[in-house]
């Protein structure tokens, strides 16, 4: 079978690849045609383990073919990326570039073409948006004469490849052929994975429950590092013995919940229900707020150690990227509370291993030794190992740990 992957971001390129390792015939389509030339010259311009050998290999066997052209195929696949809008403190979904791929496929719908959805997206937007687009557009009619389902990317930047395969997949339909047909397609490049079927908006909430689940969690134990603090004691020796009860598992707090994925689609959910997605919004609203109190902190302490010569110090921040050891900078928390200090008139340095830039968003990123030796003041925001194998240089200064690397 022929199939047409669209966007080749993240998802879309390791995807082709892995359904043309499968044998099928695929077409990897991006709007942009430098990536597609860059595709064409046997590079890939994404970082991620592995995936540059695997390519090779199914460009060179012919079995991915990057495009900018779409046509007709068995199969369409829509992998591009969901933006959002910041509103207030909210954020918005923008599905912009969902909208503008089901119409550009719509000329090469036909009776049985199949098309899938796996752009994380606001619930209710499979059927009620592509499928209403691919209808108005084509005449044909959803179900009867072609099929929709969604199927979201469940997968970790940094082990994508292996994911694809090995993960479980969750596939929504209206249409019972859809549901069949999809998980057999996805069957045939899973490993370990195994493929399970439901209604459509089953398989949308499922995608954003994920993430909403791991961010309540993180939420919880935010805000009981801000209780803790109150109290003066030390929230990291709390959680390890709460979790020794059996039936206990409390996360790990931090600067706050960065990337795009935590960070972002828990707001889908409050975006369509927003009287009802209480929890959701509160622990959205309190990991945001997490960076901001630790930028709170530790302004009152260097007020009250350096009352004269406050604006003097230098503030070293210890980690500038989303999550440990990643060179990934999206939504991050270690840049919210960087910037926001140096808004207030602080000298601030930060120290990113993973990423050789020598500034990011205007802020010097420093080897440790230099972030070391330039700050009076350090904010360790995250447990990189870098950070970790020389915690003991790090402890010799004033330092805020925000991660609990210092051992209580
Ligand atoms: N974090 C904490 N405390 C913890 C765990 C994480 O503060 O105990 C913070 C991290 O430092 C980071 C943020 O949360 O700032 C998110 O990190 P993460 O490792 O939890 O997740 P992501 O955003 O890298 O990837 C998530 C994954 N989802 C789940 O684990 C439910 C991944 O499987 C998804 O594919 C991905 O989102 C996605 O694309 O949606």
């Amino acid at each position: 079978a022929k199939i047409a992957i669209v966007g080749m971001g993240y998802i879309g390129l390791p995807t082709s690849i892995v359904f043309a390792e499968a044998g099928y015939e695929v077409y990897g389509y991006d709007v942009n045609e430098e990536v597609i030339n860059t595709l064409k010259s046997g590079k890939i311009h994404i970082k991620e383990p592995d995936l540059q050998q695997s390519f090779e290999k199914v460009l060179n066997s012919k079995k991915l073919i990057p495009t900018n052209k779409l046509e007709k195929s068995d199969v369409f696949i829509i992998c591009v990326p969901t933006p959002f809008v910041k509103k207030e403190n909210k954020k918005l979904s923008d599905i912009t570039y969902v909208e503008k791929a089901s119409k550009e496929i719509s000329p090469y719908v036909e009776k049985g073409t199949l098309v899938i959805l796996e752009s994380t997206v606001p619930p209710m937007t499979t059927d009620e948006v592509v499928g209403k687009i691919i209808e108005s557009e084509t005449n044909l009619k959803l179900n009867e004469d072609f099929l929709l389902s969604y199927c979201p990317e469940r997968v970790l930047p940094g082990r994508i490849l292996y994911e694809l395969k090995n993960n479980d997949r969750i596939i929504g339909s209206s249409s019972e052929k859809a549901k069949e047909i999809t998980k057999s397609l996805y069957e045939s490049i899973l490993t370990s994975g195994k493929a399970y079927t439901t209604d459509t908006h089953t398989a949308e909430m499922c995608k954003l429950v994920e993430n909403s689940y791991r961010d309540v969690n993180i939420a919880f134990a935010n805000e009981l590092s801000i209780i803790a603090d109150k109290i003066g004691i030390n929230v990291f020796e709390l959680i390890e013995l709460a979790n020794r009860h059996p039936r206990v598992n409390i996360l790990k707090p931090g600067a706050g919940v960065g990337g795009h994925c935590l960070a972002v689609d828990p707001w889908f959910i409050v975006e369509k229900f927003p009287e009802e997605a209480n929890i959701i919004r509160t622990a959205r609203e309190i990991n945001d707020y997490k960076p901001h109190w630790i930028v709170e902190k530790i302004e009152k302490e260097i007020k009250e150690k350096y009352p004269n010569s406050e604006k003097e110090i230098t503030i070293g921040i210890l980690g500038l990227s989303y999550k440990p050891n990643i060179d990934d900078l999206r939504e991050s928390p270690s840049i919210e509370i960087a910037l926001c200090l140096k808004e207030k008139g602080y000298n601030v340095v930060g120290c990113e291993p993973n990423v050789k830039k020598e500034e990011i968003k205007g802020i010097k990123n420093l080897s440790l030794d230099e972030t070391l030796e330039k700050s009076d003041y350090l904010v360790l925001t995250l447990a990189h190992d870098e950070f970790k194998e020389h915690i003991n240089s790090i402890m010799n200064k004033n330092v805020i740990d925000a991660v609990g690397v210092i051992q209580h």
